[in-house]
């Protein structure tokens, strides 16, 4: 059975300026792509254009009235991300420019001067490049040996083996939901296991934080890493969340100006948490309106944004049903409790490009490709696959809309 389509969604809709947009074909946007990026709300826009227009200055140095306000500003919207994530000091917030960064900077801080030869990183074969490319290198800088906990033809984690797995390792670096496949790591096993073993333990969360609750103290992870823009936020603003121990007592990962305490001509002395390891001048704006972006969440709810994701994907799931016999392969798991809302697929033998191609037409937008996870997809024998995501601005009509317009691309490519 398939809930009513809450209303609550359709207002939502309202708040995004581009989805009332249509397309040069005249079709209405049906963006289906957020775990690549998610659109905007008119809150966010409105708060960059306002730093711009009314406050505009460089922070943590200027004594006069606009800096002061800029200054204050962006520390607030740190403080929000703290408070988003449970954090338990603002000061454990790191302002980085995506997921990726985040990750680098914990490679390169914690990961040169804490590994050697004999220790082993462990992370998965759901990997974003992001969270894998990373590894590889360090591990061949440092001599230590990166291992995979394998996934199955699901995309689940298979954990039998996973005590073997993390003899000797340091650091366990994994996402909590495969961007690919859309299936969520069980963290509530591999994390306490991973510190019993004296592991840390890295989170990329860059497709869990914009959609579901996350606590870093109840997950008790180590460290994790999101990014702004697929959190309603801009692009270019992203975060790093490390637990204060450990951030102390890491090397700044890049230095110049603003992380510094005191400089002679010969030494330096480094800046307190959290700006020691944010050199140069940062990300103003769109720190600011990533803050923005957190209220705009909040005030949605989080729990509310993870049952119309479920939703949407059980309606989603029973509507691409029908095109099953014509060829159509939905991958991961079947249940919709069990999963993001992320549905990766191919369509008999029309390559996944070709059919991004034709939805488009519709005005249907979905990633096709490899998603920066080439390793998965040769594992899973995917060339590639097509990939609809779902936000809280999605509703029962988009989900209609990709329908039809696979219905569309079966009659273009004569598939009966
Ligand atoms: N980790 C995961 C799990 C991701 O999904 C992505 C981006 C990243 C890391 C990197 O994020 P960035 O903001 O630093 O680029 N994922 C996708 C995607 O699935 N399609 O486009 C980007």
């Amino acid at each position: 059975m398939i809930a009513a389509a809450d209303p609550k969604a359709a207002r939502i809709v309202a708040d995004f300026p581009i989805l009332g947009t249509t397309t040069s074909r005249g079709k209405r946007l049906v963006y289906l792509d957020s775990a690549a990026s998610s659109q905007k709300p008119r809150a966010v826009i409105d708060k960059l254009v306002d730093y711009y227009e009314n406050y505009n200055a460089n922070i943590h140095r200027g004594v006069y009235e606009i800096a002061a306000r800029a200054t204050d500003a962006f520390e607030e919207a740190r403080a929000k991300v703290a408070r988003f994530l449970n954090a338990a000091d603002t000061a454990e917030i790191i302002w980085t420019r995506n997921t990726t960064e985040a990750i680098n900077l914990v490679s390169f801080s914690w990961g040169l001067y804490n590994l050697a030869p004999g220790d082993a990183i462990l992370t998965t074969q759901l990997e974003h490049h992001s969270n894998l490319v990373p590894w590889q290198l360090l591990a061949e800088k440092t001599g230590a040996e990166l291992r995979y906990i394998p996934s199955d033809a699901q995309g689940n984690l298979v954990l039998d083996g996973l005590d073997d797995l993390l003899e000797g390792v340091k650091l366990v670096a994994l996402a909590h939901v495969s961007n690919t496949i859309g299936s969520i790591a069980p963290l509530e096993v591999i994390i306490p296991r991973a510190h019993a073993a004296g592991a840390i333990v890295l989170l990329d969360a860059a497709q869990s934080v914009p959609h579901m609750p996350v606590d870093v103290q109840a997950l008790d992870v180590d460290f994790l890493a999101a990014s702004g823009h697929k959190m309603c936020g801009p692009t270019g603003i992203g975060f790093l969340y490390g637990k204060r121990a450990l951030l102390e007592a890491m090397p700044p990962f890049l230095t110049g100006g603003d992380m510094i305490k005191r400089v002679s001509y010969e030494t330096t002395s480094f800046n307190e948490l959290p700006w020691k390891f944010e050199a140069g001048t940062s990300n103003i704006a769109d720190a600011i309106a990533l803050g923005a972006a957190v209220d705009y969440l909040e005030e949605i709810g989080r729990d509310w944004i993870r049952a119309h994701e479920i939703r949407l994907t059980a309606y989603a799931l029973e509507a691409l049903r029908p095109l099953e016999p014509r060829g159509l392969q939905v991958y991961g798991p079947p249940r919709a409790e069990d999963r993001a809302g992320v549905i990766s697929f191919n369509f008999a033998d029309i390559h996944a490009h070709d059919l991004a191609s034709i939805l488009d037409t519709e005005g249907v937008c979905v990633r096709a490709g490899h998603h920066c996870t080439m390793p998965l997809m040769e594992k899973m024998g995917w060339p590639a696959t097509a990939r609809a995501s779902f936000y809280l601005y999605n509703t029962e009509e988009d989900v209609d809309a990709l329908v039809a317009a696979l219905e569309k691309a079966a009659t273009v490519f004569g598939i009966a």
